[in-house]
């Protein structure tokens, strides 16, 4: 190893709000690091604000203008005395130039390298460098010739169904399926255009559609010196237009040997994009058991959202050891002495309307109380008596539940979200009832079309109202339950959900 280099943090800058802004914010006051929080003038009196030590407004409630406001956050950093900034994930987490220009300042990024964000922003330049790395990749091809004939013979020659993906996307923007060579050409033309205005590059690439995958992604973690590791994977099927809605680990899909070859390969393409620090590397998983194949997809530059399952069946601390590696810190472990014990399933609970197709909801939380209790963790960025705003995206909290078994852990999420009142506005909580309550995901068959393909039977709306749940939850123990069985002359169950707490979710 070369020598080490350290470097101090005292101050670290959160260029975030929510819920991920208060996960850094405590994870940075545990290893003994101030805090600075940014607001816009719609999170004056966020939490995140309260729970720093210290707090830089940076505009007003419009992202574009505050929380994407390169010049803004770094201007926030150099006034506060940081000497370091963590991006958290989304805004302007994955800019190459904004890793640049806090690194510019003087000041270190708790995150890779720019030019690792760059190499895995350009998707057809990961291709590449995965491919040379000897990381599968799904087949396909890059055209040389980009016009629409030139794309439309690389289609024929891989054999439809294909997709047509943008070089700049990634999450599924930009993205078109093309079934047969009659609609490739006008297909062709609509994703260009779109890649184009989107992202200001309309190159495009295409790739053999693989049927009903599995999303599953590996976490790595680099250091300055060269090593690199791998914590293992999140299974993240389950999602809705590329959000995802339950993420767990281990995968009840991959087969031991599988994620011994997903992991070296996780770590072989880590170690071509230069990384360091916490990253993602995304799969898509073909087939199940020891037959399955994988291929890379793309790599994300940056802490997630669903980090947590990973820390609960790892016994890790992610964000301390960002703090850590953005000091200098070799990392803390070796491969062989990382292990995935029991399952963990994280559920992010959204201000929407399930009922609704989904729309956000905004309003006062009137009543807002986390459950609690062994294998239960909440995430959250609200506390009782925030206003919900529609400036920024509608996940107000993430309940992780983690058991020894996997059936443990999926029970012990559905007693939580039973257990968590939230009154003022709507929730995707039944919602995730159904989910986690479904056959084919209790049985761990489901698959990345699984929310859209049972969209109707998982959102038909509850019968109880969200008051009546609310009530009976917070009534907790006093709410008399069917005192007497029916078989001895008692009162037939209620199905009043004023006086009865079980069930009300279904
Ligand atoms: C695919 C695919 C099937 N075949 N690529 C969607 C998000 C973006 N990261 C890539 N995506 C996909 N790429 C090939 N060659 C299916 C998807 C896909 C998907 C992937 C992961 C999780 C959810 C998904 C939902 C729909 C489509």
């Amino acid at each position: 190893m070369a020598s080490e280099r350290r470097r101090v943090l005292k101050r670290v800058l959160v260029a975030n709000r929510g819920e991920i802004a208060v996960r850094i914010i405590r994870a940075c006051r545990e290893a003994g690091i101030e805090s600075v929080a940014v607001y816009s003038d719609a999170d004056a009196r966020a939490l995140h604000v309260g729970l720093a030590d210290r707090a830089e407004r940076i505009g007003p409630a419009p992202a574009l203008q505050s929380y994407l406001d390169i010049g803004a956050v770094v201007d926030a950093a150099l006034r506060s005395g940081a000497d370091a900034v963590h991006p958290g994930y989304g805004f302007l987490s994955e800019r190459a130039d904004f890793a640049r220009a806090v690194e510019t300042s003087g000041l270190t990024f708790i995150g890779p390298p720019a030019v690792a964000i760059e190499r895995m922003g350009s998707k057809i330049g990961a291709r590449a460098l995965m491919e040379g790395a000897g990381v599968p990749i799904v087949p396909g091809r890059t055209p040389p010739d980009q016009t629409d004939r030139g794309i439309a013979e690389a289609a024929d020659r891989i054999g439809f169904p294909i997709l047509i993906k943008a070089s700049a996307g990634g999450g599924g923007r930009g993205m078109r399926v093309v079934r047969g060579a009659d609609d490739a050409v006008e297909l062709i033309a609509a994703a260009r255009r779109e890649a184009a205005a989107a992202f200001g590059d309309g190159t495009l690439y295409v790739e053999k559609r693989i049927e009903r995958p599995r999303h599953v992604e590996l976490q790595v973690f680099g250091d300055d010196y060269g090593s690199v590791v791998h914590l293992f994977e999140r299974e993240c099927s389950l999602q809705r237009r590329h959000q995802k809605v339950v993420e767990e680990s281990p995968s009840p899909a991959l087969a031991p040997a599988v994620r011994e070859r997903m992991g070296a390969a996780a770590i072989a393409a880590a170690k071509a994009a230069g990384y360091r620090n916490a990253g993602t590397i995304e799969f898509l998983l073909e087939g199940e058991g020891d037959e399955a194949r994988f291929y890379f997809l793309e790599m994300n530059t940056r802490l997630q959202v669903e980090h947590p399952v990973t820390e609960a069946v790892t016994g890790v601390d992610l964000v301390r050891a960002q703090l850590e590696v953005a000091a200098g810190a070799p990392l803390p472990w070796a491969q062989e002495s990382l292990r995935q014990r029991g399952h963990a399933v994280e559920c992010r609970i959204y201000a929407e309307d399930p009922s609704s197709n989904f729309l956000p909801q905004a309003g006062p939380l009137l009543l807002y109380r986390e459950p609690s209790g062994p294998g239960i963790r909440v995430d959250a960025g609200v506390v009782e008596g925030d206003e919900i705003g529609v400036n920024y995206d509608p996940m107000l909290a993430k309940l992780i539940a983690v058991a020894e078994t996997r059936p443990a852990a999926l029970q012990r999420a559905i007693a939580a979200l039973k257990a968590f009142p939230i009154l003022g506005i709507r929730t995707n909580i039944p919602f995730l009832l159904r989910v986690l309550q479904h056959p084919d995901v209790q049985r761990g068959a489901a698959h990345t079309s699984f929310l859209d393909e049972h969209l109707a039977e998982l959102t038909t709306p509850a019968q109880a109202s969200a008051a009546a749940i609310a009530a009976a939850a917070i009534a907790g123990r006093t709410v008399v339950r069917d005192p007497v069985p029916e078989s001895i002359g008692g009162a037939p169950p209620s199905a009043d959900p004023w006086t009865r707490l079980e069930n009300w979710g279904r």
